[in-house]
């Protein structure tokens, strides 16, 4: 009784909203995490399938409450388009998001340098200075995709330049979900620490 009292509680006076922008060329895997992250977080949300998501035109957007013993806050996190003639549109997210999650396809080597030349454009922007930003080299569980430490290589120059404030490159598969969890607690921790800089949504 108590605990469930607790968790009532808990809920109830749940409050902060953070947003979390996922970005990213078409095809990274953008819309497969934002379902695999939802089947994690959200009761009852299927996990997703291979080759399920059609691209995304436009947006997605779902907000999940961090179960305890997690702080008691929103993330609300916005899948948008990757494909070049969209992404003029992910400026418009940038002064309201708290972290940035720069998802990666591990597979697609020929687009490794435009990976790096739109993550570059991101980070450069002045709207997103001093955010986290998390780079995820995505479909591990495929066994053509460049390693992590490949992937660190290629974007070395720019993490360099963000060494000032937090940023780090994680290996996940989006499909099967291995390292998805540690990417949202990487986040959120980031985001807390964060806080003062970019103070969450009241709700
Ligand atoms: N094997 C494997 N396939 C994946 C993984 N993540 C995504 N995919 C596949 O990659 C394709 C593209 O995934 P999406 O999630 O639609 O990519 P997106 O980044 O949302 O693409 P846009 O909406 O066009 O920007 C789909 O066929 C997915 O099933 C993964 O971790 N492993
Ligand atoms: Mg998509």
């Amino acid at each position: 009784m108590y605990h469930l009292f607790k968790g009532l509680y808990y809920y109830a006076t749940t409050k902060e909203e953070y947003s979390i922008l996922l970005l990213g060329l078409d095809n990274a895997g953008k819309t497969t995490l934002l379902e695999k992250i939802k089947s994690i977080y959200l009761p009852g949300a299927p996990s997703p399938k291979q080759g399920a998501q059609p691209p995304t035109v436009g947006q997605n957007m779902s907000t999940i409450p961090l179960p305890h013993p997690h702080p008691p806050i929103y993330l609300k996190l916005w899948d948008i388009g990757g494909q070049e003639s969209l992404r003029n549109l992910w400026t418009q997210y940038y002064t309201s998001s708290h972290a940035i999650v720069f998802v990666v396809d591990s597979t697609d080597k020929a687009r490794i340098e435009e990976c790096r030349d739109v993550l570059e454009i991101v980070t450069n922007a002045e709207d997103t200075e001093g955010i986290p930003i998390l780079m995820l080299a995505n479909k591990q569980d495929r066994e053509e995709s460049l390693e992590v430490e490949e992937i660190k290589e290629v974007f070395n120059k720019i993490a360099e330049r963000l060494s000032a404030r937090d940023s780090r490159v994680l290996p996940i598969s989006a499909l099967t979900g291995t390292g998805v969890r540690e990417s949202v607690e990487w986040l959120v921790t980031r985001i807390m620490r964060n806080k003062e800089y970019r103070p969450p949504l009241m709700r």
